[in-house]
């Protein structure tokens, strides 16, 4: 378990609650990774693709001995696990779960780029991540970031806590 990553999670069909922690609880069940932080959940606006509903949006860090494509299978199969359909790009999902940063490694390939291209426009992600990531600095969240449309929904928690807890 000697790497660590962060991990975005996001839903935005039926309970989006219990479809995050589910897949934390799912990526905590795999002997290769132990969820170590959970950010608060924020409510945010759909970026991208905006005909679509509210998001619940938050950010795990987890120690694993998966290698980043390892890894990735393991989300993939949360995803399909927890319901998630791949049609329009950008669109609705009941769980997206996006490989942020893998200890401070670039990777990049035709299946997975890290850390994620797109981390550092999105407030979506930047704001729960900030929380547990140290490495994401204040002057991370920059000019272009724009920092409307994200709200705390749930206040953040140990670990156990929101793995164990109801509602
Ligand atoms: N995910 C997307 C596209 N747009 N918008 C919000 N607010 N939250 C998301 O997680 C999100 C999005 C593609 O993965
Ligand atoms: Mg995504
Ligand atoms: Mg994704």
């Amino acid at each position: 378990m000697n790497n660590t990553a962060y991990i975005a999670l996001g839903s935005n069909i039926g309970d989006r609650e219990s479809y995050l922690r589910q897949a934390v609880v799912l990526l905590h069940q795999h002997e290769a990774v132990t969820v170590t932080k959970v950010s608060s959940i924020y409510e945010t606006d759909p970026v991208g693709y905006e005909a679509q509903d509210e998001f619940l949006n938050m950010a795990a860090e987890i120690k694993t001995s998966l290698t980043p494509f390892e890894l990735l299978d393991l989300t993939q199969s949360i995803e399909s696990e927890l319901g998630r359909k791949r049609d329009i790009r950008w669109g609705p999902r009941t769980a997206d779960l996006d490989i942020l940063l893998y200890n401070r490694e670039n990777i990049e390939t035709e299946q997975l780029i890290v850390p994620h291209p797109r981390m550092y426009e999105r407030l979506f992600v930047l704001a729960p991540l900030k929380e547990i990531c140290p490495q994401v600095e204040n002057n991370k969240i920059s000019a272009e970031t724009n920092q409307e449309g994200v709200r705390v929904w749930k206040q953040k928690s140990g670990v156990d806590e929101f793995v164990h807890s109801e509602s």
